[in-house]
């Protein structure tokens, strides 16, 4: 049994080409779009053999606190002025991708009012830019506008976005070396790439950008070790990885990378706890669980690490009264981890999740109606 079909960096066999046919230029490669199937059976792509058939399998079906998390992830969103909520007050629209990308993956968005969301949302953006701001009144960044398709994507109403005046923003800041600037300010970070490539790739706008020189200017930010930094030379951070290869997947360009260099690298960010860190030296945290793992997922090189203690490393961190996930054990939790611990387990395939996609970071049903349906 399979969950899909992956083919990152390999042409697809012919048979997939007859199947489904060439895709149309604007489209993610093939690879991306060959995700249907049954979307809930643990495929041996993921998972070592044992690992189904061992004996905790079962008993971990109630491990994760799903109904308190979901009440946890509401709770936030309707309080507006506490400690929590002044801190994420300037970034509110990724705490809103963060909280329903959650609660979609836990299949609890029965609760959500999409029209009121969609209408918030609206309210975000920056007529004259296009770009969207991370709350009401907010200047324009890339970040945030990302945020914003990915909702709308999840709810499935880009509809209500003009497609091309979005896209337009996102594609000037593009510089000449093929790097991306944030906003007006001009910084220059892999990050802004991936948010870009990611963005444009979603709305079928990458024909908007020069996808050759983006890849080339990721591809100068390699380092020796096998991953990636924020600009050329800069070291090699989890995070990064994450946006550069996730930026290489979408553009079909993974044949850059040494998987087996890089995964090592990845899959030594495992510590005795079961957690992973971002660098070498530094603290296990929760959040690493997805940018480490979806690595190594999109270069294939998942079944490098130990799913179950990882699993164990997560599960661990939730707080069972008031529900939500922190970066490590007894810390008090937020959405930001509430969202990356679930979305981690999702990428192992943890009963009752619904898949995430690595590349795009929402659930695979959603980034299959984008690519399937036009
Ligand atoms: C956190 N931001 O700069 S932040 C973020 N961090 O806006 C959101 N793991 O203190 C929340 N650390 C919590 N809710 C933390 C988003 C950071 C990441 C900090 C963090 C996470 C360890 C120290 C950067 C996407 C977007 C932004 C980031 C990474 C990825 C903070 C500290 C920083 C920030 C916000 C709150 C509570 C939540
Ligand atoms: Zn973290």
């Amino acid at each position: 049994m399979s969950r899909g079909f992956h083919f990152y960096g390999s042409s697809p066999p012919l048979l997939f080409l007859l199947l489904f046919g060439v895709p149309s230029s604007d489209s993610p490669p093939l690879h991306l779009r060959l995700r249907s199937g049954p979307s809930h059976s643990p495929s041996g792509f993921l998972f070592t053999p044992d690992y189904e058939s061992s004996p905790s399998f079962p008993d971990r079906m109630g491990d994760l606190a799903v109904e308190k998390h979901a009440e946890y992830i509401l709770s936030v969103e309707k309080r507006k002025d506490d400690f929590e909520s002044l801190v994420m007050e300037h970034l509110r629209l990724n705490g809103a991708y963060w909280g329903l990308t959650t609660l979609d993956i836990m299949h609890k968005m029965g609760s959500v009012n999409p029209d009121e969301v969609v209408a918030w949302i609206l309210s975000c953006q920056d007529k004259e830019s296009g770009g969207f701001g991370g709350n009401v009144g907010h200047d324009p960044h890339v970040l945030y506008t990302l945020s914003a398709v990915q909702v709308l994507a999840l709810l499935d109403r880009l509809d209500a976005i003009d497609v091309n005046k979005v896209s337009d923003y996102v594609a000037g800041l593009q510089n000449e070396d093929g790097s991306f600037a944030g906003d007006i300010w001009g910084e220059v970070d892999t990050r802004f790439s991936y948010v870009a490539i990611c963005c444009l790739s979603l709305l079928h706008r990458l024909n908007k950008i020069n996808v050759e020189k983006a890849v080339d200017y990721i591809v100068s930010c390699k380092n020796l070790d096998g991953g990636f930094g924020s600009i050329p030379g800069g070291e090699s951070h989890a995070g990064q990885i994450f946006c550069c290869i996730g930026a290489l997947a979408i553009t079909g360009s993974l044949h850059h990378v040494d998987r087996d260099l890089l995964g090592w690298w990845l899959c030594e960010r495992q510590c005795k706890d079961g957690g992973l860190n971002g660098r070498p030296e530094k603290l296990t945290d929760v959040c690493y669980s997805w940018w480490v793992l979806s690595s190594l997922i999109m270069i294939d090189r998942v079944h490098w690490i130990d799913k179950n203690k990882l699993s164990k490393f997560i599960l661990n961190c939730q707080d069972l009264e008031k529900g939500g996930i922190s970066d490590r054990p007894d810390n008090a939790v937020d959405v930001f981890h509430t969202y990356f611990g679930v979305a981690g387990l999702s990428l192992m395939e943890y009963p009752g999740l619904k898949p995430i996609d690595p590349a795009y970071a929402l659930p695979v049903d959603v980034v299959n109606r984008i690519f399937f349906q036009k």
